[in-house]
């Protein structure tokens, strides 16, 4: 029997190398988008490579990206995939206001060059289109918890190019009947997290700090609240939605919600390292036991707008998909941990 195609952009990120791992178990043959760059990128999935003498090719990779529209129609026709998984972005919240009009173009108009290919091929109704739509686009909105129906009020412009294209899939879906479905995710993190986003930057600057390898790690608004869960669980997800039978958008979530403030707590706790908070605001700092700061606040982490309270309601994917996540705060804590203590560990043998 012929194997499923499954594309994915954004193979090299967190959820594309955790996807294709998915997918490549489940028997499809995996064909990876990634963009060019001048150093390697694909860290994240070169475990996944097989040895070409052992005539194992389910696993491919070809340069593309989100700005590139010709790439796009090419490789959609030359690899006639059954279904896409659109996981390419700017994914950073705060360097979106820094680079506005590419987050934009990559982001929104990046979906849409995808949709239109598909339209315009000549396999429109035989692709099934999974668009990585996000709970940023719910913004600082005033109802907790969110869902398919709350309202959007995107606060950055990484969500409201996210937000474009959460619509234009939608509008695809019902002009044209083609198997477009948005996966509204709320945060998922995992040991394979970028470096720059908040879990991962803590875990990693407090094993470092109890392995004596730095001395203080420099955090924003540690008062926000999200709903953070497992990447794999979540990308389980996304093939759920696209195994439904009928295109249709599902808030991921695990409906529990804690402060970044409380993270770092969980991390401390789990890393065994004594801690003091003092002060409040800008001036808030963790103590050690020898009254040396280890975290302080720095001005440069926060953003012209945050969003604040974000908790998200997956009752709808938990009945029609039968999904839900088998990770928890506590394993994902773990994980992560263990992860950067092995890390050190290695790096000093
Ligand atoms: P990530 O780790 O930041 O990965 C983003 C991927 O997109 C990387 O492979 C990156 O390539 C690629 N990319 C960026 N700009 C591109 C461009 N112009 N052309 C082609 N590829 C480009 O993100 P993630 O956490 O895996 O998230 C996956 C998707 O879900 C993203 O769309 C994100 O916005 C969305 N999302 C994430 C979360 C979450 O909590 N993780 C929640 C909701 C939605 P390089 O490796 O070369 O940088
Ligand atoms: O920030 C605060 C920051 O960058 C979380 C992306 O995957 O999830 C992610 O977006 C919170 C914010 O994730 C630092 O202000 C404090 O309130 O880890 P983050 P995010 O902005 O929620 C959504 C669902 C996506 O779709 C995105 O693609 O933590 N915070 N201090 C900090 N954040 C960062 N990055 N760095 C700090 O030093």
């Amino acid at each position: 029997m012929k194997k499923k195609v499954a594309l994915i952009t954004g193979i090299t990120g967190q959820d594309g190398s955790y996807l294709a791992e998915f997918l490549l178990k489940k028997k499809y043959k995996v064909i990876g988008l990634k963009r060019r760059s001048s150093l390697f990128n694909t860290q994240r999935v070169d475990h996944l490579y097989v040895d070409p003498l052992e005539k194992k090719t389910d696993f491919e990779l070809y340069h593309s990206d989100m700005n590139d529209g010709s790439s796009i129609i090419n490789i959609i026709n030359k690899v006639k995939p059954d279904e896409i998984y659109n996981l390419a972005a700017q994914s950073h919240v705060k360097v979106s206001f820094e680079i506005p009009e590419y987050t934009a173009n990559s982001d929104a108009l990046g979906t849409l060059r995808f949709l239109e290919a598909i339209r315009s091929s000549n396999r429109p109704k035989k692709i099934k289109f999974y668009q990585a739509s996000t709970s940023e686009m719910y913004g600082n909105c005033k109802k907790t918890p969110q869902n398919e129906k709350t309202v959007f009020n995107p606060d950055s412009p990484y969500a409201a190019a996210k937000l474009y294209a959460h619509n234009i899939t939608k509008i695809y879906r019902e002009a044209y009947g083609m198997f477009a479905a948005n996966g509204i995710l709320f945060n998922h993190e995992s040991p394979r997290r970028g470096e720059t986003f908040v879990t991962k930057k803590i875990v990693r600057g407090l094993t470092e700090i109890k392995f004596g390898i730095r001395k203080k790690l420099s955090l924003g608004n540690i008062n926000s609240k999200r709903d953070w869960g497992h990447a794999k669980d979540y990308v389980e997800g996304m093939w759920k939605i696209l195994q439904h039978n009928k295109p249709d958008d599902f808030v991921l979530a695990t409906g529990k919600q804690i402060s970044i403030r409380d993270f770092i707590v969980k991390c401390l706790r789990f890393l065994k390292l004594k801690y003091r908070f003092v002060g409040k605001g800008l001036n808030e700092k963790i103590l050690d036991d020898s009254n040396k700061v280890i975290v302080d606040i720095d001005k440069k982490y926060f953003r012209p707008i945050d969003v604040e309270n974000l908790k998200g309601d997956s009752s709808k994917a938990r009945k029609v998909l039968n999904w839900k996540p088998k990770f928890n705060i506590d394993d994902l804590v773990e994980e992560m941990c263990l992860f950067e203590i092995e890390n050190i560990k290695k790096n000093n043998d």
